[in-house]
């Protein structure tokens, strides 16, 4: 393969700090992701699964101090710390070299540096984007081949001979005391040391295509989103899509892949968790799906809540840290009803159900897009997909009524803007803590949030008709501490109320301070078994909570100083004003 002088001498570089004894360009082949397996089989690194029940399926075990994102130890090292905002980590770039060149220095010795070329998105799209990363870890290797499309394509899309993202990553001794995810987006450069997991180290994923994207797509004039795509199908064969931030590990994957307890209705799946989206000459805005595979939370995940995801990883996956049964199967928590006897625990060890769970909260498969059922038959063209609407939802067993939706673009923005959420174990760190997550994005914009929102408003000048937005929230509980919405294939109902309102038909709504809500009769129930006091519960709108969680806002917006839109400001005092009455 030929690549750029940059390209060529910037490895060089790489290699010249971390020393390797070996240093491979990869293909993307079949023949090098089947000899990686090979060899990761004969070192321990993968175990070979029921090949009769799971043909081409692999486990790998993590070290039991990398299961999950370490956002602590992540930086975005902009020259300025002003650049990098209030909500992120920031570090000088000379100090963050410093201190990550300690631990890379030499941290290939005698062993093979992988060098993968990779493109985020579809072949022959304006949209897709390059990325060259180097990595001492076959697991590594192996997952970036799923996750994105690697080799001579990704050089074919460069335009220019310096349009890469450049990525160094090395396990290092997988200690978290020598830990750094560090993004420098002056440089389009990530280096990640210390880590093997997911999130940290297959650096296509959050590091590229979210956080240095991010920042790349305001210069550009695009969004790039912690989004699902989906196209929801309607009994007349109108397809309308959307995309949806939420949270890690909440809800996402299922939503994107949902099979509809209405008749009729169907869910076509494009992506289930970054979309890029661009506004085309038309004022249409248009997302594309910058993977190539799902990297998904296994917990949870079975015939009942997600039976196209259950169906796509019986073949050729690699899981995370789920549990084994003794015949070589995967098992993870809600899989089945009952745990099979003779389990091993994602450790390995005989599973004691009084030390935990069987498999680890954030164990993952990874799987090519195509192996899922409800794959869109476009969802790689290049054109991307019209977006008709745009969804922000978050985990709040309170407060946050099922589902509303903005009165415009502008109140949509701050709607995002506003979103908090209760941690999951996607992340390193206490579960169930409320914090804030504008948009999804907190762990995930490379950029100030304040000039995000502003770019996010800029925008939406630019789209002839902007998406309607919607917030949503599955997770309300009721008193009794049950989910108050069933969720799951009934998300569909929410769809369709959505759905029904882009297309201004039927459905009606009523107008509250927060925006535009549905009565209960306004949700299609037919067939559902909810309590009328459930479904009211989860509608309602209660204006001691909310003014209590606008003054939360209040002091959040405060870090951003002047830096934060005067719209946003002016829409909280507007939505404050309101509910005082
Ligand atoms: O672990 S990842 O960052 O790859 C996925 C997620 O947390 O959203
Ligand atoms: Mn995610």
């Amino acid at each position: 393969m030929s690549v750029t002088d940059v390209a060529e001498k910037w490895v060089e570089e790489a290699a010249a700090m971390t020393q390797p004894s070996r240093v491979v360009w990869c293909d993307g082949s079949k023949a090098e992701y089947d000899a990686l397996i090979e060899s990761m089989l004969r070192d321990g690194t993968l175990i070979g699964l029921n090949q009769r029940t799971y043909p081409n399926c692999y486990l790998h075990r993590s070290h039991p101090q990398d299961v999950a994102r370490t956002e602590q130890l992540t930086f975005i090292c902009s020259r300025s710390q002003d650049e990098a905002g209030p909500t992120n980590n920031w570090m000088a770039p000379a100090e963050a070299k410093q201190k990550a060149g300690a631990y890379f220095k030499g941290s290939l010795k005698g062993r093979t540096m992988y060098v993968i070329p990779y493109l985020m998105g579809p072949a022959g799209s304006s949209m897709s984007r390059v990325g060259i990363m180097v990595t001492d870890s076959e697991y590594v290797v192996a997952s970036m081949h799923v996750m994105t499309r690697v080799g001579a394509v990704a050089v074919q899309h460069m335009r220019s001979d310096d349009d890469f993202i450049a990525g160094v990553h090395s396990m290092g001794d997988l200690s978290p005391d020598r830990r750094l995810i560090l993004h420098f987006p002056e440089e389009k450069l990530i280096w990640s040391v210390g880590s093997g997991y997911g999130g940290n180290a297959l650096l296509g994923k959050k590091c590229h295509a979210l956080r240095l994207a991010s920042s790349q797509a305001r210069q550009e004039g695009w969004l790039a989103e912690h989004m699902l795509i989906i196209g929801v199908e309607d009994p007349e064969g109108r397809i309308t899509y959307l995309a949806a931030a939420m949270p890690s590990a909440s809800g996402k994957t299922n939503l994107s892949m949902v099979v509809s307890s209405l008749p009729g209705w169907r869910a076509w799946t494009v992506g289930d968790d970054i979309a890029w989206m661009h506004v085309d000459a038309s004022g249409q805005l248009r997302a594309i799906n910058p993977e190539r595979g799902f990297f998904g939370v296994a917990p949870n995940t079975s015939p009942k809540t997600n039976p196209n995801a259950t169906e796509m990883v019986r073949s050729n996956t690699i899981f995370t840290n789920v549990a084994m049964t003794p015949t070589g199967e995967p098992w993870w928590e809600g899989l089945t009803p009952e745990p099979p006897a003779g389990l091993l625990d994602w450790q390995g060890r005989p599973w004691n159900p009084a030390s935990g769970p069987a498999a680890h909260p954030n164990s993952r498969f990874t799987v090519l897009a195509e192996q899922c059922p409800s794959i869109a038959p476009n969802w790689e063209d290049p054109q991307g997909v019209p977006i008709s609407g745009l969804i922000f939802g978050s985990r709040r067993t309170k407060v946050i009524p099922l589902v509303f939706e903005a009165f415009d673009w502008s109140h949509g923005v701050f709607l995002g803007s506003a979103m908090s959420t209760e941690t999951t174990a996607a992340i390193t760190g206490q579960v169930g803590v409320v914090r804030r997550d504008p948009m999804a994005m907190i762990p995930f914009c490379g950029y100030n949030m304040a000039d995000y929102f502003s770019h996010w408003l800029a925008t939406g000048n630019r789209i002839a008709k902007p998406p309607k937005i919607f917030r949503v929230n599955w997770f309300r509980k009721g008193d009794d501490g049950k989910f108050l919405w069933p969720g799951f294939g009934d998300n569909m109902r929410v769809l369709k109320w959505m759905v029904e309102r882009i297309h201004g038909a039927r459905t009606s709504a009523q107008e509250t301070p927060i925006g535009w809500l549905p009565r209960p009769g306004d949700l299609d129930t037919r067939g559902l078994t909810i309590k009328d006091e459930s479904l009211r519960e989860a509608l309602r709108v209660d204006a001691t909570e909310w003014l209590g969680a606008l003054d939360d806002l209040e002091s959040f917006y405060k870090g951003f100083g002047r830096r934060l839109p005067a719209t946003i400001a002016k829409t909280l005092a507007d939505t404050q004003r309101k509910f005082r009455g």
